[in-house]
């Protein structure tokens, strides 16, 4: 069976495994493992998100999501659904309850194939009769016969098409008060009729009966458990028992109830939405766990909007300026308000149609890991500058296209201005920034003088072209502005840079080069740089001032 991968994932490690044999592995090794309750696609992401190894598709929270009884009150085809989103959202493997199987054996084997087509990892069916009622409410409950259950269980291992996919025999001799014994021998029984694994359920507050039942089964079969009664009990017990594994059964679709109810309430009380505004999730937040950037990207990718521009990002410098917070990430990937600077960049990229993002990694390398972009390496960042790292996505350099610094971030109507203005090689200025020359003398400012001054009229739009670029800050005052780090290239332009960044390698100056002496090199060739003016709204990080009014930007 192939595993399930939400769109777009590109988890090649969940890829490699599928996710009922993953199930089996936890079930099968002698460490204890924990796999928690989801209801429905956003839960499942949530718990996977939180780290578990697994999720328990649980028929409590799924039928009171439903708003029903957990008496399959829900047809199992809608179960079904409600599998297949989880299925899809998350890449984990789901161990789901499928209650007593929905009927007899003849429901099982239906049920065990419909899961393994839907990516479903295993399931567990208790020993009762549809339809069922939650283990928790009342005494007595009918249990089934024992050979009629064994026929359910060797029903669903001979129809299962995944040869991992995992059945676990629920056991509820013990809820029912028909003893210890009774749940021995219903447990021998379903292991023999095959079943991968036994969950031995208890509504003691303690777990008497459950460490018992461990001592005298004796591993013959994993042991799963479910301790909603007797959660006081430390979980040290259960690996002292040998048990296998541990479902937290119910407690997100708990935890919904109580968090639901709460701002209800308050919104009801107070007539506005500010009093919880801060204790609730922000929407950004659920756009993120619905994978909304990776939409962004495919509409780059498949809808061709930007005519056909690729995007190369630098993005191989530490940024020593900005001291500890680059000491496990280059600044590229510092946290700007909860993302990555750079995947903000490449956001703003897909949003304006440029899906084929190449980035030219080097300090902390593997920090650098967002979907949806092409790596390049420069592994001599730390004795070559820009120009080397531009020559390391050689592959990448044509036209038309964009070079952008990897630490930068501008409004889209920056970029949509850029890609619409004319020219084989345009830059973006900010002509704005030099009268913030005297802020801090020893800044990385790239400085300019142009072929006329930004004049701010609506008249304005004779061509302007570049025709000095330096980077100290002596003759800063003569500068008609700042290199913002944004340049868009056509076929022509890019095959220029190209020839710059041969002559340099030829000649033995590209390692010392940066972006604006590729730029110098051309001007002093007699090529024609356009400019394109803008006033703010762009930011780079450079210090910690930057990243101050950065965090204040977006
Ligand atoms: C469920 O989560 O639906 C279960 C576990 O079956 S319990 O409610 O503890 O029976
Ligand atoms: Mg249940």
């Amino acid at each position: 069976m192939a595993t399930t991968l939400p769109i777009g994932s590109t988890d090649a490690q969940a890829a490699s495994t599928s996710k009922a044999a993953r199930l089996r592995g936890l079930l099968q090794a002698p460490a204890l493992s924990f796999i928690m309750e989801a209801h429905n696609g956003l839960s499942g992401k949530i718990v996977e998100e939180a780290g578990f190894e697994g999720i328990w598709a649980s028929g409590l929270s799924m039928s009171a999501a439903l708003g029903v009884r957990d008496n399959n009150e829900a047809s199992w085809t809608q179960v079904l659904e409600m599998l297949e989103f989880m299925a899809d959202a998350t890449t984990i493997p789901i161990l789901v309850d499928g209650d007593t199987g929905y009927g007899n054996f003849n429901n099982v084997r239906r049920l065990v194939r419909k899961l393994c087509q839907r990516g479903i990892a295993g399931v567990c069916i208790e020993d009762k009769l549809f339809p069922k009622t939650n283990s928790f409410i009342g005494e007595n409950q009918p249990l089934a016969d024992v050979d009629e259950f064994c026929g359910r269980i060797k029903a669903g291992k001979d129809n299962q098409s995944d040869d991992d996919f995992q059945i676990v025999a629920r056991v509820e001799a013990l809820i029912a008060g028909w003893g210890m014994e009774e749940a021995l021998r219903r447990a021998e029984a379903y292991h023999r009729a095959g079943a991968d694994a036994i969950l031995i359920h208890s509504k003691k507050e303690t777990a008497d009966e459950i460490t018992g039942f461990c001592e005298s089964w004796g591993g013959r079969a994993p042991v799963v458990i479910v301790p909603t009664m007797y959660h006081r009990t430390p979980t040290r017990a259960f690996r002292d028992a040998g048990v296998s594994m541990v479902i937290w059964a119910n407690h997100n679709m708990r935890a919904a109830v109580s968090a639901m109810r709460r701002v209800s309430e308050a919104i009801r009380r107070s007539e506005s939405l500010t009093a919880v505004e801060e204790e609730i999730a922000p929407v950004r937040e659920v756009f993120a766990l619905t994978g909304q950037a990776e939409l962004a990207q495919a509409e780059a990718r498949y809808l061709a909007a930007a005519g056909g521009h690729r995007a190369i990002l630098l993005a191989a410098s530490r940024g020593g300026k900005l001291g500890p917070l680059t000491e496990q990430r280059p600044k590229c990937m510092i946290d700007v308000r909860g993302e990555p600077l750079l995947q903000r960049l490449v956001r703003t990229l897909n949003r304006s149609g440029l899906g084929d993002v190449t980035v030219v990694r080097g300090y902390r390398k593997e920090a650098i890991d967002l979907a949806g972009i092409e790596a390049v390496d420069n592994d001599r960042y730390d004795e070559t500058g820009e120009a080397a790292s531009l020559a390391c996505a050689y592959d990448c350099l044509y036209g038309p296209c964009l070079i952008s610094y990897g630490d930068i971030l501008f409004r889209r109507h920056v970029l949509d201005g850029l890609l619409a203005a004319d020219g084989d090689i345009v830059t973006v200025v900010d002509a704005r920034r030099r009268v913030d020359a005297s802020r801090a003398p020893d800044r990385a400012v790239d400085w300019v003088r142009c072929s006329r001054p930004f004049t701010g009229s609506y008249l304005d739009d004779e061509r302007v072209t570049l025709e000095a670029i330096w980077s100290d800050a002596a003759g800063a005052e003569t500068a008609h502005g700042e290199f913002i780090g944004l340049t868009r290239l056509s076929e022509a332009g890019a095959a220029l840079v190209r020839g710059v960044l041969d002559a340099m390698s030829k000649d033995g100056t590209l390692d010392g080069a940066d972006l604006p002496d590729v730029f110098a090199r051309l001007v002093a060739q007699g090529a024609a740089i356009d400019v394109l003016y803008i006033t703010g709204h762009w930011l780079d990080v450079d210090d910690a001032f930057d990243l101050a009014s950065l965090r204040n930007l977006v």
